[in-house]
């Protein structure tokens, strides 16, 4: 069995970052595959009793540890490996700072409005998708604006900051509907950077369940 067991499925964005994290360290880990659209998991009482109560996606298994929210797993392989860890108690704070705004306001638009989009049936309701909309746009541009002339979000290394905000962002742009890098560039020019790390793979190559079974 490896070091690190993963339950995630290849379309969640919030399981990619995990995912990310522990390609680009090195970690010896295999996905625990979550049938997330299908026969839901995730809902039943067991689930929730045993892998989560939050009934979300990522879970990471060490050893006798279970860990949910991705900047909680992301915050302790940095710590447990060193790696794309802050380097002070001012690094920390300010990677806390964007994760959770990616978290909230990133992400927390992105993945409803792409859910909304692509996976939900029905589509969901064009106001609500021009509302989520207005919203992501407002929010890449604050991110946008941070990473001109920066290479990384809080300092010249990435950090697991950039784990988290970059991951959502490489789902392909028609998914979203338009192109993340192309409409904010310095955003796209850090992607790339990310994107050259040593251990970085697509999310659809690194997780299990893509393409997802007609129904
Ligand atoms: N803030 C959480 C969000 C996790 C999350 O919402 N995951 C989705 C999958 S992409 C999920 O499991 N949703 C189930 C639900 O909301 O019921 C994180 O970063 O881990």
């Amino acid at each position: 069995m490896a070091e690190y067991q993963l339950y995630c499925f290849a379309q969640s964005g919030n399981a990619y970052r995990a995912a990310l994290m522990l390609n680009l360290i090195g970690a010896d880990w295999e996905p625990i595959w979550v049938d997330f659209f299908g026969a839901m998991p995730q809902r039943t009482p067991e689930f929730r009793t045993d892998v989560n109560e939050m009934g979300e996606m990522p879970v990471l298994v060490h050893g006798k540890k279970k860990l949910s929210q991705s900047g909680v797993i992301l915050t302790y392989l940095a710590r447990h490996t060193g790696k794309f860890q802050p380097k002070d108690e001012d690094e920390e704070l300010e990677a806390l700072r964007w994760m959770i705004f990616d978290n909230q306001k990133v992400n927390g638009f992105l993945g409803p409005f792409r859910f909304l989009r692509i996976f939900a049936k029905p589509p969901g309701d064009p106001a609500v998708l021009a509302f989520l909309k207005g919203r992501i746009d407002g929010n890449l541009a604050i991110v946008n604006k941070r990473l001109t002339g920066r290479q990384f979000l809080i300092s010249d290394r990435p950090t697991i900051a950039d784990v988290s905000m970059s991951a959502y962002l490489y789902y392909p742009a028609e998914e979203f509907g338009f192109d993340i890098a192309k409409d904010h560039p310095a955003i796209g020019a850090w992607l790339d950077r990310v994107k050259a790390l040593p251990g970085w793979k697509d999310p659809y190559d690194l997780m299990p369940g893509h393409p997802l079974a007609k129904g």
